[in-house]
């Protein structure tokens, strides 16, 4: 066979091929000119290849070079129309694929038991009547502590105990007005929440508190506390002893036990720490009492007309006693074979 008569069958045949490919509606079709084609057992490409034994030897290498043109531009065009027709049929599959292999696992997310606490705690106190109130986390003296009726020189206001932000704290200066400061308690919520509003007033604040604490089984220099204010008219002490046994009996179960014990804090009077028993053992979980009269002079109410009680709760330790955590510092480990227990 003439150089000539098999580039024109060559010529010939590429036409037809890629006429086909392109009108195959479906993908049955695309397989049968595939076959007709390229199929390795009486494709045309077979018959075409075994007339190259007739050529000329000098004409060889370009007939060669044409075949292998025809060749890829066929495919070309095949797997062109393959994709547009969406890879449908036994032809259009991968052949590594295996359709028997398990599939790839999303990394599907994880709200972290803190927050998953503090939806918990909302919820419940939420049904008493109590609503959410936020401030912010870098917090002003006033609101810290000067409006919590703790003065200049109370140690609660050491550089030591808290993270103030501004220079002032380098030079063993006490707080200066305007200075500013990492939270060191949610009660600055209860002052920013009376200053807007007026009784009564029953809301829970729930938000991260800094303080220079050394990192221990149940302390950590961030955590989270939920505060809880209630003013009104003739609120008393059994109000919030009540209030604080119902809040632990529908987080920790019907049998858990309360103690109140006398304390003292500057922006309640009378005050108590508040204990649970934790395997035979007495741990306090927060700080509660009667705001103190003082406390309302500053927001403006008067102390003849309101009273409130005012708490303050751990969130860690309390998420701790629940799910029987023994060591707060896991909860920021960041270990996700601890966390995903949660
Ligand atoms: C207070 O912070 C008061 N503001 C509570 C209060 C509010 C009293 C309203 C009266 C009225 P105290 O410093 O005790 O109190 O902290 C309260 C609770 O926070 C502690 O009982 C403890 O559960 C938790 N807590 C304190 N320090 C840490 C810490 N470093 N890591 C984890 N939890 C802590």
């Amino acid at each position: 066979m003439s150089l000539e008569s098999f580039l024109s069958t060559l010529d010939e045949l590429e036409q037809e091929a890629l006429a086909a490919f392109d009108a195959a509606s479906d993908a049955g079709a695309l397989e049968e000119s595939r076959v007709r084609f390229l199929g390795a057992k009486k494709g045309a490409l077979k018959d075409v290849q075994k007339q190259m034994g007739g050529i000329d030897p000098s004409d060889r290498k370009a007939a060669g070079m044409r075949l292998n043109e025809f060749k890829s531009k066929v495919q070309a065009a095949f797997e062109t129309s393959q994709s547009i027709l969406g890879g449908g049929g036994e032809a259009g599959i991968d052949p590594s694929f295996d359709a028997t292999l398990p599939g790839i696992q999303p990394n599907i997310g994880h709200i972290h038991p803190i927050t998953q606490t503090i939806n918990h705690l909302m919820e419940i106190m939420g049904r008493m009547g109590f609503e959410a109130a936020e401030g912010p986390e870098v917090e002003d003296p006033w609101h810290n502590f000067v409006a919590l009726n703790i003065p200049e020189d109370h140690p609660a206001r050491d550089p030591l105990d808290n993270f103030y932000l501004a220079t002032a704290s380098a030079t063993s200066d006490r707080a200066i007005e305007g200075e500013q400061l990492l939270r060191s308690q949610t009660s600055t919520v209860q002052i920013r929440v009376m200053e807007r509003r007026q009784p009564p007033i029953r809301v829970i604040s729930l938000g991260r508190v800094y303080r220079p604490d050394d990192p221990d089984a149940t302390h950590f220099p961030m955590f989270h506390q939920m505060e809880g204010l209630y003013v009104d008219e003739h609120v008393t002490m059994a109000n919030l002893k009540t209030v604080l046994r119902v809040f632990a009996t529908n987080y920790l179960g019907g049998d858990v036990q309360i103690r109140f014990r006398p304390s003292f804090f500057p922006f309640t009077e009378p005050s108590v720490e508040v204990d649970f028993l934790w395997n035979d053992q007495w741990i306090e979980f927060g700080g509660a009492g009667m705001v103190d009269p003082a406390v309302f002079e500053a927001v403006g109410y008067d102390p003849e007309t309101v009273s409130g009680f005012a708490f303050g709760l751990g969130v860690e330790r309390l998420c701790m006693r629940r799910h029987g955590i023994t060591d707060i510092r896991d909860l920021y480990s960041g270990d996700l074979r601890f966390l995903r227990q949660f």
